[in-house]
């Protein structure tokens, strides 16, 4: 029978589960828990024992920074462990391995990111620059989003894996109330990869050389925009907040520019890596989109080309909508929350929503990354 954990009620729970209590070392007395979930909806322990550590998340029935007033099924946690198993075998150095997962419980073990590692948005709000951020996030979208695509997959495979996911309903109808019209017809009906669901930088794990993609429990098939739209997106909103978190002695203009580095090379790296994957697989099993022309070159590159336009336009669309109700919406950035000065931090709000709403009108007008860029650094 389903119960809430805590601290304590987790120790017995480790005890009684030999997937989880082999990982931590003979002596079970030696466990401690501590509770350190600080996103919106599920709580998260870290367990150290003798010898190893484990993450245990678990998910209530209900909205964590509400409180029980939002109820939300704590199936999600399923399509979570879901999510991590498929991600993680298509990207395994950039998701974190589940040793154990209890549906009944609702309740996943996985992986402990040791320190150093920390929440990305966290780092990018204490101003540190990581040189392979833009290279593994790259990597991890085009993986992940190419190899769940009908690119990749027979329609056979397609339509199971899409089934199986439609069952994230409640999850998915939380995102739908806070859609625009025309993309949200496009959240709902188009059924292009496995996403990730909530990829912002709140969802990434980050040291120098490590990144790790956790908390993928809003994952469905949807549109590949939605995915890299939320982590461009959020990766805009930390640029803006950079005004707010300079001081004296605080100078954050490099590190604005780093950003903008880091937003030009994911997508012109993810470009690149999206497209070699279709390359490489254009005579697998796979559907892979239009076969027929592939013995053209010059119309290969003309698909493709369409393909990843309408792929940055969505991006740009998805990653606009982000940006808006994470201002003006329920749930907020601590990019912006973490400013003290009210009058600063409205400024720094107002740029956003001026980048977002732009982006959101005019996004079928830009061919490439580096005309977004360039639109950001004007405002
Ligand atoms: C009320 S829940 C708000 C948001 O938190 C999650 O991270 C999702 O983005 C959800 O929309
Ligand atoms: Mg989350």
């Amino acid at each position: 029978e389903f119960r809430p954990l805590d601290e304590k009620s987790l120790i017995d729970y480790i005890k009684a589960t030999p997937s989880l209590s082999s990982k931590l070392g003979d002596k079970s007395d030696d466990l401690t828990t501590k509770e350190v979930g600080d996103g919106n909806l599920n709580f998260v322990y870290i367990v150290i024992g003798a010898s190893g550590s484990v993450v245990i998340k678990q998910a209530l029935p209900y909205i964590r920074c509400i409180g029980e007033s939002w109820p939300m099924t704590k199936e999600r946690a399923y399509f979570e462990a879901l999510a991590l198993k498929e991600h993680g075998q298509l990207c395994p150095d950039h998701v974190p391995e589940v040793y154990h997962f209890d549906r009944t419980m609702s309740l996943i073990g996985m992986r402990y990111l040791e320190p150093p590692h920390i929440i990305l948005r966290k780092g990018l709000i204490a101003g540190i620059e990581y040189p392979l951020l833009a290279e593994h996030m790259s990597e991890y979208m085009a993986k992940t989003l190419f190899c769940t695509s009908l690119l990749y997959r027979t329609t056979t495979e397609h339509k199971r894996a899409v089934a199986e996911f439609c069952g994230n309903v409640e999850l998915c109808r939380l995102t739908e109330q806070l859609e625009i019209a025309e993309l949200k017809s496009k959240f709902c009906e188009r059924t292009q990869a496995l996403v990730h669901g909530d990829l912002h930088t709140g969802s990434v794990m980050v040291t120098l050389d490590s990144t790790q993609v956790i908390d993928p429990e809003f994952a469905f098939y949807g549109p590949m925009g939605f995915d890299i739209g939320a982590y461009v997106g959020n990766l805009i909103l930390a640029f803006f907040a950079q005004d707010g978190h300079a001081d004296e002695g605080n100078d954050r203009t490099a590190y604005k520019e780093w950003i903008l580095r880091t937003i030009e090379e994911t997508w012109t790296l993810f470009y690149k890596k999206f497209t070699a994957l279709w390359h490489q697989h254009k005579d697998g099993s796979g559907e892979a989109y239009l076969p027929e022309i592939y013995n053209k070159p010059e119309l290969q590159k003309l698909v493709q080309e369409k393909y990843m336009e309408d792929l940055l336009h969505d991006t740009l669309g998805f990653g606009a909508a982000k940006m808006i109700r994470r201002i003006v919406g329920v749930a907020h950035v601590e990019d912006f929350e973490s400013i003290k000065d009210d009058v600063k931090r409205a400024a720094c709000e107002r740029r956003a929503l001026e980048v977002a709403k732009m982006l959101l009108k005019e996004r079928r007008n830009f061919r490439d990354i580096f005309g977004v860029v360039s639109a950001i650094r004007r405002v």
